[in-house]
């Protein structure tokens, strides 16, 4: 699967290749390193796909003027800090083919503990990709390029940005972005994968948008995964943020970070039982006012277009209750989760 051995000198027409596993030097010429977790083909189920969403842990490489990631005082921030989500990316006019090459790679990657990097860091500062929260609906993809193909980092890497992607744990469990019912919960991270920190404990903390937070002692690491149970309850009209890390003597990981909410009743803006003008009026009021957004923000997709629009979201809502219009989609009337 090995297909392509990226080097500064490649790029300088020599001929000798370098491993990407050396430390990270300014040449290193990877768009993004990723780990990925599943890929989504659009549209579905498609023979020739046009769009790819690749979920996962990324480092993306920084625009040349200093970033803001870890690797800054070493390395000038030529790489960012890992981020959790997704990134959505259309086919490159002229170059479907090859994308669509790499994109069945990725497929066939997802959820092996692989380390990959693709495209290409001298041009990435003009593509403006982005990682996406797993909260946020698919739309506007970046325009995915090619660079030098797709590169497998060896699962030992000493090369700091692949590296801290491999040395974080992943939460899994409830996953980024869900909806759960309300009650108990327990927190389940799959272990970090590099060899150099398989006797790190783990360390979880959960925290509500309330501000209420807790945070668990360091854990022994359970035999792929770990995991923690809060003594915080999901409740309803309430959204968590939960974070997991590494942890051993004076080394500490990155910290992986996923969110989930509880289920809900689309339509249901403000926390009461009674659907009526009143939810409609808070959602014109976060609009105009600066009042309190939905809790969850999904309760406030009346529509269920997967986006929050305020307006739009609150005329569908009249229209239901005063003009006979259609009643908003799942879960509707009853909590639910998210579709
Ligand atoms: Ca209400
Ligand atoms: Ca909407």
């Amino acid at each position: 699967m090995r297909r392509c051995i990226l080097s500064p000198a490649l790029l300088l027409g020599l001929v000798s290749a370098v491993s990407l596993d050396r430390p990270l030097s300014a040449s290193d010429p990877v768009g993004v390193y990723a780990l990925i977790d599943k890929v989504v083909l659009e549209p579905y189920g498609a023979d020739a796909p046009e769009r790819i969403q690749i979920w996962g842990v990324f480092t993306l490489s920084g625009q040349g003027r200093g970033g803001s990631g870890p690797f800054e005082a070493e390395f000038g921030g030529f790489y960012e800090n890992p981020e959790r989500g997704y990134l959505y990316y259309s086919l490159p006019p002229g170059s479907e083919e090859p994308a669509r090459l790499e994109w069945n790679d990725m497929k066939n990657l997802a959820g092996t503990g692989q380390c990959i990097g693709f495209g290409d860091r001298y041009i990435r500062y003009q593509r403006k990709e982005r990682v996406r929260s797993a909260r946020e609906a698919p739309a506007s993809p970046d325009a995915y390029s090619i660079g030098f193909g797709l590169v497998k980092v060896r699962g030992d890497t000493q090369n700091p940005p692949p590296k801290a992607l491999l040395s974080m744990p992943a939460p899994q469990l409830p996953p980024d972005g869900a909806s759960r019912e309300p009650g108990p919960v327990v927190l389940v991270a799959r272990n970090l994968l590099h060899p150099d920190y398989q006797n790190a404990g783990y360390v979880f903390e959960i925290e509500n948008a309330s501000g209420e937070r807790e945070q668990s002692p360091v854990l022994e690491p359970g035999s792929r995964q770990t995991e923690w149970a809060p003594q915080m309850a999901v409740r309803l009209h309430e959204e968590y943020t939960w974070l997991v890390w590494a942890k051993e003597k004076a080394w500490k990981s990155p910290a992986a970070e996923a969110t989930f909410i509880p289920y809900f009743v689309r339509g249901q803006v403000n926390p009461d039982d009674d659907l009526d003008i009143s939810d409609a009026v808070a959602l014109l009021a976060h609009a105009f006012l600066g009042k309190a957004a939905p809790k969850p923000r999904e309760a406030g997709d009346v529509n269920g277009d997967g986006k929050l629009e305020e307006i739009p979201d609150a005329i569908y809502l009249l229209l239901y209750l005063f003009r006979g219009g259609p009643a908003p989609p799942p879960p509707f009337p009853d909590p639910g989760p998210k579709p």
